[in-house]
């Protein structure tokens, strides 16, 4: 075992973050480390915490990792959001804020960029999620921001997912349209020190009368106010309350499967690309295949079996 692995299973903040960005580089050495922590890994409870610019995640996240931290729990906390406080973002105050966590041993946090092929999930995330488990955190916060095809691939990474909404603005039915209603676990409505928390709650409950399939667990709706700590307690209780369920009905694993389905999929998908874009292999091959579909000498379909069956023979 190396050293960079060694010092990672043992918590050294410098080696995990010395490690993610070998593993965000696609490095060598990463790939070794990674093989050598997946048997160490599993024991973290992975979040994810998803919703709308400005609903108040990282702030909730703020408060939720204080929370873990009373409980003497570990925290790791992965931003994918470059204008989040905990990148140095956002509003100064906020940032204070963020940055007093920083220099709590017990609390990792790394921001990652949104650089994900088809706008989803940047790759490097899942190795993110697999270092801090193999580092002992016990949580693992995952915040994606916007509305897309990142918010949806989170719930292949967290075993409990988060939506926070805020009141007004007809959040609820932007949901639906968004398609992200089938991935929360938990409902948070942030900001209930506005008006329209209950019509919020009301809206969204009836939304989960309409859509939620599973007879056994009715999502709840929680109502906070994250920028003053309320309502923090009982979400944490709730997120608990998830895994508890998930565990009893052995969903945990089944979930747990499907993030293992989405990262081995990830990683066969960049050493494949990898390989065919790969200036010793297929560049020129791929170049010329190019200028043919261009040339209308070659249809896409055509030239991509003629890659394909290069590999695959
Ligand atoms: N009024 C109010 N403001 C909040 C609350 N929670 C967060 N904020 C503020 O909303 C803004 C956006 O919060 P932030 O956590 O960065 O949102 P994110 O983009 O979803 O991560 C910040 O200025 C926060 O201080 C809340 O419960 N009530
Ligand atoms: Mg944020």
């Amino acid at each position: 075992m190396n050293d960079i692995t060694s010092n990672v299973l043992k918590g050294e903040p410098r080696a995990i973050a010395r490690l993610i960005t070998l593993a965000e580089n696609n490095d060598p050495v990463a790939t070794d480390s990674m093989k050598a922590i997946h048997p160490k890994t599993g024991k973290a409870h992975v979040i994810g915490i998803t919703g709308v610019m400005g609903s108040g995640k990282s702030t909730l996240i703020y408060e939720l990792t204080r929370e873990y931290r009373k409980k003497g729990l570990k925290v790791g906390i992965i931003a994918i959001d470059p204008t989040s406080p905990f990148s140095g973002g956002a509003l100064l105050g906020d940032r204070i804020r963020m940055t007093e966590l920083a220099t709590d041993d017990g609390v990792f946090i790394r921001s990652m960029g949104t650089r994900g092929m088809l706008g989803g999930l940047t790759s490097a995330v899942y190795d993110v999620v697999e270092i801090l488990d193999a580092s002992g955190k016990d949580i693992i916060l995952v915040e994606t921001v916007g509305v897309g095809q990142a918010e949806v691939d989170v719930i292949k990474i967290a075993d409990t997912t988060l939506v926070v909404l805020v009141p007004g603005l007809g959040d609820a039915i932007q949901t639906i349209k968004a398609g992200i209603m089938e991935i929360a676990d938990i409902y948070v409505v942030n900001k209930a020190d506005r008006s329209g928390v209950e019509q919020a709650v009301a809206e969204i409950e009836s939304l989960i009368d309409i859509t939620c399939s599973d007879k056994d667990r009715k999502i709840p709706v929680m109502t906070t106010v994250a920028k003053e700590n309320i309502g923090t307690v009982d979400l944490v209780k709730e997120i608990e309350n998830h895994k508890k369920y998930m565990k009893k009905t052995k969903m945990f694993d089944v979930q747990r499967r499907k993030r293992y389905e989405a990262e081995l999929v990830e990683i066969i998908r960049k050493k494949l690309m990898n390989f065919i874009f790969d200036e010793s292999t297929f560049k020129g091959k791929v170049e010329s295949l190019i200028d043919q579909i261009s040339k209308k000498e070659i249809d896409p379909y055509t030239a991509s079996e003629e890659i394909l069956g290069k590999i695959l023979k």
